[in-house]
């Protein structure tokens, strides 16, 4: 609380005033900026005011969320450079937004050939594309014809097709070419 001079003492009366009628306010929802500053400058705490006196205009101040500062963004540090050679890990080691078998760094699980952690149409679309060939082609990109090779036998062909059925639908793991039951 700063202290008032003899000389100032009406102009400190004065301004104590205003704190406290902007401090009790007398239940107005409509107190102006200068009460609220007054009782900042006065040490005044709006919670404890919206406590002592239930005035809405306190409360709403004191129910204010107070900024929380944002934490900075987490930078991947990479722990291998520039190819993910560890694929079990959960971590993305390069840095390239993709992890595990996510990258196509790593080997594919059995039977999800697009990389997206499950076995289903869109890998069945991949696999029927690549069906038939000894390599990539049209419609049967590199990654695409690896992930299709279940069984890796450099052919895409009716086993692997048939180890294809089997993982429909499951959780993928393992990698080719150990993908038979
Ligand atoms: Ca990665
Ligand atoms: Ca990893
Ligand atoms: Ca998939
Ligand atoms: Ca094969």
């Amino acid at each position: 609380m700063r202290s008032c001079a003899p000389t100032r003492v009406s102009i400190c009366s004065a301004l104590l005033l205003g704190c406290l009628a902007g401090c009790t306010g007398g239940g107005s929802d409509s107190k102006t900026v200068a009460d609220s500053f007054l009782c900042v400058f006065f040490g005044c705490d709006y919670t404890s005011l919206c406590t002592q006196t239930g005035d809405p205009f306190w409360c709403g101040l004191a129910e204010m969320p107070v900024p929380q500062p944002v934490p900075p963004p987490i930078v991947c540090e990479p722990t291998e450079t520039p190819v993910e050679l560890t694929c079990d890990d959960g971590l993305d080691n390069d840095c390239d937004g993709l992890i595990d078998n996510q990258d196509p760094d790593c080997p594919h699980l059995c039977g999800d050939i697009n990389r997206d952690g499950v076995v289903d149409e869109l890998d069945s679309d991949l696999i029927n594309a690549c069906f038939g060939r000894a390599g990539p082609g049209e419609g049967c990109d590199e990654d695409a014809f690896a992930g299709s090779d279940l069984n890796g036998d450099g052919r895409v062909t009716l086993p692997d097709m048939a180890t294809f059925a089997l993982w429909f639908g499951l959780p993928p793991t393992g990698t080719p070419p150990n993908c038979a039951p």
